[in-house]
């Protein structure tokens, strides 16, 4: 046994480098330029010149095709790197193009399918290519060049009579394991968390290196391929069956058509909870310009967002088609090429001009392809704002509020037709640590104590000051303000007197339990958590978390027309049947509904957990917290049960066999043959 291992490892170690050289030209020399090549399309795009991991992805897939080469005889393998080398190069050339014109990199899926919408060759005419695109060819070239060199020498008649091709192989594969095992060390949970979701692929190309961003992203767009090989025709049977049941249309009821023909802006107002709005700190409201619209106009007290791991994206889904988010990656990434009936699209078939704007690239969450799915006219992201001042992943709010309220000026000065607008926020995202951005605001406590000569005094405690939390309600309270500077912006602009205004939390903060366990139960005295013996102390649990989640939405208009505060739960899914009642439109596909005919409301998440007016049901415990003092029997928990995992399915099976195109296209042509 001990020889063995000895052995082994002395196959791995002791093995004569120079012959190992000696014999690899070809293969190192494949390695490096590679490698440097794709280093430099980093460089001139990411511009992370000092990190390491990117250089050990590289490498590491490079050697792993050097294994390979030597399935070949030597005078063979020339033709083998020269195919590898052609087709690294050629990424490299539409990588680095690509970025010039998207600040982003290419993707097979989008490649392969959706030329017309990204419009690249229209971009290639107007912009030549440039000289650093084609930098990278110098490498075959020098391929070329070593080869002839080599087959000159003879060289690779000599390797073949002294070269043994099992150990050179086994050596290339054992460097090459070794190399990827460091990197896959080097990795922290939330790397490969991105990784999984590609929402971000120039932080992937930065972290992990150019060749695993391609790989990861070839692996995803054939994950849609497999999922729909199999259930087609059940599937459309069940979502027939479903929809046949249902009344869709126009609620009629007294908010029908009271916005019809109204400018329309909805605001994401990124990870804004309910909570912030309801939390103050020594008499300071968090969000006081966010309770004044909610106390001006409609305000949903009980709403929830339904997302997924599509997060933002998810929310922008959901809201827009009344569907839930997939259930296996994202709709945005993985299904943009679906058909969909959503609210932009609706609002332009109603003569609208649709647009959305944000200050983050375009490419984050597929956005400029999917929101012309959705049927937004054009989609205003940073390359059409001035950076000129950034907080947290990019411009901040204050500012582009600024810039976005000019450009809504021009759009309704030179469009003879009402706006439908999308203002997605930046700046109150996770992990909520530019504090020193976000101005001042207190998050300590001040509480009255008795000191040392038994006299009543004024004290202060840290409180949240320091935690994610506190931070958070900080970060919360700057987004408060943009959207209070916004409003003043909009009145200024003369552009409220026709307009309704939408706020929409898209999810929560994602801040762990703990952080409001403490905020919740916390004992200024001692400046930390109270003794769970106190009996103040009451834990904040499960259910108290999922609850807490709950993010706002709003429906402002100047006149204040409207007031009034609905408690009725209400989901993500929810706004388009609820707002598109108000605005005259409807999808024969929406499953949400509109809140103010369907008080028994349902509203199911993603993993299955689902909350009515009376209950929240905990999915993966089968168990529930009542709301209200109406006893709750079993029937009750199935019944919805039941519900909620319908919606779930028909919603899924509707997005991956793309239904909707089906049930169109068949509806199309039953109109047709009646005709
Ligand atoms: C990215 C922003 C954040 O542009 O919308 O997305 P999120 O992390 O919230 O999904
Ligand atoms: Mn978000």
């Amino acid at each position: 046994m001990k020889e063995k291992i000895f052995g082994f490892l002395k196959k791995i170690f002791n093995f004569n480098y120079k012959d190992y050289i000696n014999t690899s030209i070809l293969i190192l020399f494949f390695v490096i330029t590679n490698l440097i090549n794709s280093s430099l399309v980093r460089f001139f795009t990411v511009k992370n010149y000092l990190d390491i991991k990117p250089v050990l992805a590289d490498l590491a897939i490079l050697l792993f095709i050097g294994v390979f080469a030597y399935f070949f005889k030597p005078k063979n393998r020339f033709k083998y790197f020269m195919t590898w080398s052609v087709f690294l190069t050629a990424i490299c050339v539409i990588d680095s193009m690509y970025y010039t014109f998207f600040m982003s990199f290419s993707s097979v899926s989008l490649l392969a399918t959706s030329l017309q919408v990204i419009d690249v060759g229209d971009a290639l005419v107007k912009n030549v290519v440039q000289i650093k695109d084609l930098t990278y060819i110098w490498q075959p070239i020098a391929l070329i060049v070593l080869h002839h060199f080599l087959k000159k020498r003879e060289y690779y008649a000599r390797i073949e009579k002294v070269e043994r091709r099992k150990k050179r192989a086994f050596n290339t594969f054992i460097l090459a394991c070794a190399v990827g095992a460091i990197f896959i060390i080097s990795l922290s949970a939330l790397e490969i968390g991105r990784l999984n979701k590609q929402w971000n692929r120039e932080f992937i190309v930065a972290k992990f290196g150019l060749y695993t961003y391609h790989i990861n992203d070839a692996v995803k767009s054939l994950e849609p391929k497999f999922n729909t090989l199999f259930g087609y025709d059940t599937a459309y049977k069940e979502f027939r069956d479903y929809y046949d049941t249902r009344n869709t249309g126009l609620s009629n009821n007294e908010y029908t058509n009271i916005f019809e023909g109204k400018n329309v802006i909805l605001v994401h107002t990124e990870s804004m909870q309910r909570v912030a709005m309801e939390t103050s700190f020594n008499g300071q409201e968090v969000t006081p310009n966010l309770n004044r619209l909610a106390k001006e106009g409609m305000y949903f007290n009980n709403f929830y967002s339904q997302v997924s791991v599509g997060t933002s994206s998810d929310t922008e889904f959901t809201l827009n088609t009344s569907i839930m988010p997939v259930n296996n990656g994202t709709v945005f990434i993985s299904y943009f090429d679906r058909t969909y009936v959503a609210l932009p699209q609706l609002m332009k078939e109603k003569g609208y001009y649709t647009f959305s704007m944000h200050g983050n690239n375009g490419s984050f969450w597929n956005r400029q392809v999917m929101h012309k799915n959705l049927g937004y006219e054009d989609f205003y992201s940073k390359s059409s704002y001035d950076i000129d001042e950034e907080i947290g992943l990019g411009l901040s709010d204050k500012s582009f509020f600024r810039q976005s309220v000019e450009k809504i000026k021009e759009i309704s000065e030179k469009e003879d037709k009402p706006f439908f607008g999308t203002l997605i926020m930046l700046s109150n995202h996770t992990p909520f640590d530019d504090v020193e951005k976000y101005g001042e605001f207190d998050v300590s406590m001040k509480y009255t104590t008795t000191n040392e000569l038994g006299e009543t005094v004024e004290a202060t405690a840290p409180y949240l000051e320091g935690t994610s939390l506190g931070n958070y309600f900080k970060s919360c309270h700057y987004a408060d303000a943009a959207i209070g500077e916004f409003m003043q912006e909009l009145e200024n602009a003369g552009l409220l007197d026709n307009t309704v205004v939408v706020f929409y939390g898209d999810h929560d903060g994602r801040l762990p339990k703990k952080e409001y366990n403490l905020m919740y139960n916390y004992n200024p005295e001692t400046n930390s958590l109270l003794d769970k013996d106190d009996p103040n102390y009451d834990e904040f649990d499960y259910y108290d978390y999922e609850l807490n989640r709950s993010v706002p939405f709003i429906i402002w208009t100047k006149d204040k027309q409207y007031t009034q505060t609905v408690n009725t739960v209400m989901g993500m899914y929810d706004v388009l049947p609820t707002l598109g009642n108000m605005l005259g439109v409807y999808s024969p596909y929406q499953l949400g509904h509109d809140v103010f005919s369907y008080p028994d409301n349902i509203v199911p998440f993603p993993n299955g957990n689902w909350v009515t007016n009376k209950v929240y049901y905990n999915n993966s415990k089968g168990e529930y917290l009542p709301l209200t003092q109406d006893p709750i029997d079993d029937q009750y928990i199935k019944e919805k049960s039941e519900i909620a995992d319908q919606i779930l399915k028909v919603s899924d099976d509707a997005i991956v066999f793309d239904l909707f195109k089906t049930d169109i296209e068949n509806k199309e042509n039953n109109n047709k043959g009646k005709e």
